[in-house]
């Protein structure tokens, strides 16, 4: 049986604004660990940026430790307000899938598809339509099959990223707008139209490309940048806290109403039926719980899990 004794929780609790409580548990210092205890999830960290592993078919990346600058500055062409800047932190490292989910890891997990896949069909074709619940359910489901398998250890889970954790591994530590750069080429990620700040205009598909079919960021990880938008699993906040493993997941009672009075989680990256602009690092958009669309995915993360 995994031993707790020799960690102590320390919980507390910020204030930010009236209506936002983040709730922040960090292992205490009261008693070393016991490497016996931990030695099969310990195993499993990365140990440098990038570092490659497959888990129960999902290709991962490992992203370090460490903490970033989020957000972007208010230089930047097509900025928006809701992306100010400040620094979040990661007191564990995570890995992140090298790719978006495929139709066929999707088929795989769900036995079953969520919609009729009409901008880009095939095998290796990310998945789309899905709703947030959906995209939920496939990550428990690839949980529950890879600690079944033994390849993920039981302390550690499948889950969709928070925002912190996927723009993080989409700069894979660049400060410019795009992890290729302050501009960006629909030669170098699947979106349509207009290129990003002058890059060269490139082609338009109109529709998804197989996952890994432009090149991939400093850490190896592919189409962070265009092809399906990609749900991550906090509310929509338009200024979200800064600083250590930030994660919205339960914040409803914070979550930003649109102009409708509707609530959201949010998605990142820009898409393959958008312009350039929409690919940069620090964009966000809503993504509402219920909503179906060509152009949204997902990509997952694993993470050693806090309880
Ligand atoms: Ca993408």
């Amino acid at each position: 049986m995994r031993r707790t004794t020799g960690v102590v929780l320390v919980l507390i609790v910020i204030s930010l604004s009236p209506g936002l409580i983040v709730i922040s548990l960090s292992p205490g210092l009261a008693d070393d660990p016991k490497p016996t205890d931990n030695a099969p999830s310990s195993a499993f960290f990365g140990e440098r940026a990038g570092q490659e592993q497959t888990v129960e078919g999902i290709a991962l990346c490992w992203c370090p430790a460490g903490s970033f600058t989020i957000g972007s500055p208010r230089t930047e062409p097509e900025r928006r307000p809701d992306e100010y800047r400040g620094t979040s932190s990661f007191l564990t490292g995570f890995w992140i899938g090298k790719y978006e989910v495929t139709q066929a890891e999707w088929r795989r997990v769900m036995r079953g598809m969520p919609a009729e896949m009409t901008a880009g069909a095939g095998d290796s074709h990310p998945i789309y339509s899905m709703n947030f619940a959906e995209a939920e359910l496939f990550c428990s489901k690839l949980t529950e099959l890879a600690h079944k398998s033994g390849e993920l250890p039981p302390s550690w889970q499948f889950r969709l990223p928070t925002e912190a954790e996927w723009e993080y591994a989409c700069r894979a530590r660049t400060t410019t707008a795009t992890a290729f750069g302050d501009s960006l080429s629909s030669k170098q990620a699947n979106f349509q139209g207009k290129p990003y700040n002058g890059a060269e205009q490139g082609p338009s598909l109109k529709r998804t490309a197989p996952v890994g079919s432009y090149p991939a960021n400093a850490w190896g990880i592919h189409d962070m940048h265009g092809n399906v938008f990609e749900c991550c699993r906090d509310w929509y906040v338009r200024f979200p806290p800064r600083g250590e493993d930030v994660d919205l997941h339960s914040a409803q009672r914070s979550a930003t109403r649109s102009e409708h009075g509707d609530i959201s989680r949010v998605r990142r990256g820009g898409c393959w039926a958008d312009d350039g602009w929409a690919c940069r690092s620090a964009f966000r958009l809503r993504f509402e719980p219920e909503r179906r669309a060509d152009h949204i995915g997902m990509r997952v993360a694993a993470v050693q899990s806090r309880n």
